[in-house]
């Protein structure tokens, strides 16, 4: 067997069907080998597309790729590579490079920089693992590792090959496919620890679980809800774990962010006496810049970088994975009889307020929407009209900017369908991403948020979204400039070109594009596209002059603090 029918073969055995890339001369040959393997081969119209592409694909699947071309190629995945690491995706970057026999040769060859590994140390920082395939005597193993310590960190990995060693034969036979899982095994005074936490959370009135973005990286969503609903405890998630169960599930409190989020989640949050932060790492955006307040010993948190922490104490042989296990097998007459008070807590849906304050939702659904007759479009607005008239099957994708703040009170049906990159927070995510979410699930339609500043950095993309007929919703939100950067510190460096969106999208062979101006004609396109679409349609929705979220103007608020320049300094 051939090195790269090894690779090809390893990627069918983890599920891949799709690959992204952008091709170049070290890299052709595989591209080769790839369109003629059962692999589809999605080509972006830049690297960095394909990364984003690749990384979304991940989350939504487990494993997403991405093929590129040395130095030129590769260095422009720094970002969604990087981003992936941060957020634990694990995007596998498989790089061409130049051949083994030209390197001997001492030639200096283009796209090299500095030494033959240079390349390969860039991604060390940013991977679980990496390794180069030119030996075929070592690269199935080396191939195994890796893809091996991506899936047991939930990071991105990076494999090299010199374009002449693609067809190096292994002498030996390998066995491909994935190992079977191997079951949790949990030793007796882990399980004895574990159970003391359980019932230490048991022993409070408003027991209460904030989960985060590990929950969904390492698959545990699933258990999660079957415990929470066997203790009837409510569950509210972080920005980055949004949708890590439906948000109309009744225990389904909505999303978490401090001082920045909805003030109901948060004082509902804020006053549990028995907080399990679960696998939600406590950055700085997920709790509303460090808003986070919860009384001393109040909050058990456990995440998979160390373990449990209560105050001074810490175990780190308890992580969400193994805290989880014992939970799901700890039997159901452990839950309290108290349950029943706690499912009434968790049944937020009814008194729920509209996303403003001023609508209504009833037991979960959202309120319908009535246009105003001429009125400009304001954000939350906007987001009230997604709202009710998007389809539970839709995966959204919101870049940072106001499209992210204002999209985390959407109320979305299904698990696992919001994608965002929330916490390394790169604008020119969500465009490129809806081609890897559609990649991952073709019979989902992706929903694109995206700022006007945000689009002209990954525009090039809705050629992609075009060539490959996605069926794409993507709304742009248009105001004009960083417009979450004008109430911190503004000047002209926060203008951004202004575009004929339509036109753009028009040229890039989108089926329908339109500028939208008013919440009638608004409403007319939602009506008209949130449903089935024959390929990708473009909205530009003028927002009211100097119109946010109200995450917005709470987190500018404060950050404006941090950045405005002192005076006398
Ligand atoms: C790749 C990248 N460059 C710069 C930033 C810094 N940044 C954060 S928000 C923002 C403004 C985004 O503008 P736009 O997409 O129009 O969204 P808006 O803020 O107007 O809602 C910028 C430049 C970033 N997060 N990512
Ligand atoms: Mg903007």
């Amino acid at each position: 067997m051939q090195i790269v029918e090894a690779l090809i073969e390893a990627l069918w055995q983890r599920g891949v069907r799709r690959v992204y890339g952008v091709p170049g001369d070290y890299v052709l040959g595989l591209f080769a080998r790839l369109e003629a393997s059962p692999l589809e081969v999605i080509c972006t119209a830049g690297e960095e597309g394909a990364g984003f592409a690749a990384d979304a694909h991940a989350r939504l699947n487990g494993l997403g790729v991405v093929v590129v071309t040395y130095g030129v190629g590769a260095l422009k995945l720094l970002n969604p590579v990087a981003g992936a690491y941060a957020e634990r995706s694990p995007v596998l970057v498989i790089s061409g490079a130049p051949g083994v026999r030209e390197s001997d040769s001492h030639a200096l060859l283009h796209h090299r920089i500095r030494a033959d590994d240079t390349q390969r140390r860039f991604f060390q920082e940013v991977t679980a693992a990496t390794a180069v395939l030119e030996s075929a005597r070592t690269a199935g193993a080396e191939l195994l590792q890796v893809l091996a310590a991506m899936q047991r960190d939930s990071r991105p990995g990076y494999l090299e090959i010199p374009r002449d060693c693609l067809e190096r034969e292994i002498p030996w036979p390998l066995t491909l496919a994935p190992p079977a899982p191997a079951p949790l095994v949990i030793p007796e005074s882990v399980r004895q620890q574990g159970e003391r936490w359980l019932a230490w959370l048991r022993g409070h009135r408003r027991p209460l679980v904030l989960a985060g973005v590990e929950v969904a990286r390492f698959a545990l969503q699933e258990t999660l809800r079957q415990v929470l609903e066997r203790e009837g405890w409510p569950l509210a998630t972080s920005l980055s774990g949004k949708t890590l169960l439906s948000e109309r599930h009744p225990l389904v409190l909505g999303v978490y962010e401090g001082a920045m989020g909805r003030p109901d989640v948060r004082a509902q949050v804020e006053a549990s006496d028995g907080l399990l932060v679960l696998g939600m790492p406590l950055n700085d955006l997920d709790t509303g810049l460090f808003t986070m307040q919860v009384a001393p010993g109040a909050a058990l948190v456990v995440d998979m970088e160390q373990g449990l922490r209560w105050g001074e104490e810490r175990d780190e042989n308890l992580d969400p994975l193994t805290l989880l296990g014992i939970w799901a097998a700890a039997g159901a007459e452990e839950a309290t009889a108290s349950a029943p008070l706690a499912l009434q807590q968790g049944q937020p849906k009814e008194q729920e307020q509209g996303l403003d304050g001023n609508g209504s939702r009833d037991g979960g659904l959202p309120a319908p929407f009535q246009p105003g007759a001429d009125l400009s479009i304001r954000v939350t607005r906007l987001m009230e009209a997604i709202n009710a008239s998007l389809p539970p099957e839709a995966i959204v994708l919101a870049d940072p900017g106001d499209a992210l703040f204002a999209a985390a009170d959407l109320c979305l049906q299904e698990a696992s369908h919001f994608l965002s990159s929330t916490y390394w927070a790169s604008l020119g995510f969500a465009l490129p991403g809806a081609v890897g979410a559609w990649g991952a699930c073709p019979e989902r339609g992706p929903v694109v948020l995206i700022g006007d500043g945000a689009l002209l950095m990954c525009a090039s993309e809705l050629a992609t979204l075009a060539r490959y007929a996605i069926p794409a919703l993507v709304i742009v939100l248009d105001n004009s400039g960083y417009g979450t950067e004008r109430p911190m510190l503004d000047g002209p460096f926060n203008d951004v070109a202004a575009v004929d969106h339509s036109s753009l999208a028009t040229s890039m062979g989108l089926v329908h594009s339109e500028r939208i101006s008013t919440e009638e004609a608004l409403w007319a396109a939602l009506q008209r596209w949130q449903g089935v679409r024959p390929g990708p349609v473009l909205l530009s929705v003028e927002i009211r002059a100097g119109d946010c979220s109200p995450a917005l103007q709470r987190l500018t608020e404060a950050l404006a603090e941090r950045v405005r320049p002192r005076s006398g300094t």
